[in-house]
């Protein structure tokens, strides 16, 4: 029998206000996510996870300042804040999520050279991070993805897993976005298109 699970998508310090890419409103989610956990047969979390000095952020780069755009090997890469280092309170989920149900806490963007905005492709959309193969060996086939932030990892993740042949929903009310030059419509219009149901 197929199941379903719910995949909660970084919602840590960093990326609620107070932190360093704080994207608005992202606390206000958690009241409603933590909602969703409780009625979910089968919870999952991801968690931003760089090491000092990633690939992905400003300050890594001479000369260049955050929600600029470069290139890489693996194609254009946002620069952002320093931001959900290793082990450090920013990395942490929000202290009001309840998710002690949670079955798995993925781990993403830990490779230096490479950021992850997907829980299933690196940015290169060729490296898995494992999540296909971990859903696929227990039959999870429907998703409904939740978090931050709506039009980078929830997004992302959103289109990858329907590329992998997954059912997949994002409860838009249970998201919040960073909308960096249109990219809430764009990447909406994106999953809308690929049949992402929004709800
Ligand atoms: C995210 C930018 C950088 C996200 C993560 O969780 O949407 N966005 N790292
Ligand atoms: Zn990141």
């Amino acid at each position: 029998m197929s199941s379903s699970a719910l995949i909660v998508i970084d919602l840590q310090n960093d990326f609620c206000p107070g932190g360093r890419l704080a994207v608005e409103g992202g606390h206000e989610i958690v009241s409603l996510v933590n909602g969703l956990i409780k009625s979910s047969d089968h919870v999952i979390l991801t968690q931003d996870w760089h090491p000092e000095g990633h690939s992905s952020f400003a300050s890594s780069h001479d000369g260049r300042e955050p929600f600029e755009t470069v290139d890489m090997d693996y194609g254009p890469q946002t620069l952002w804040p320093d931001h959900c280092v290793q082990g450090t309170d920013g990395a942490e989920f929000h202290p009001d999520l309840i998710w002690d149900s949670a079955e798995l806490v993925l781990r993403k963007g830990f490779r230096g050279a490479i950021d992850s905005y997907s829980a299933f492709f690196e940015n290169d959309h060729k490296t898995p991070t494992g999540l296909g193969g971990y859903l696929k060996e227990r039959g999870i086939k429907d998703l409904t993805l939740v978090g931050l932030a709506t039009d980078y990892c929830v997004a992302y993740s959103a289109l990858d897993a329907v590329k992998l042949g997954l059912k997949v929903a994002v409860r838009m009310d249970a998201c919040r976005a960073i909308d960096l030059g249109g990219s809430l419509e764009t990447m909406t219009g994106k999953m809308r298109d690929a049949g992402v149901v929004l709800k």
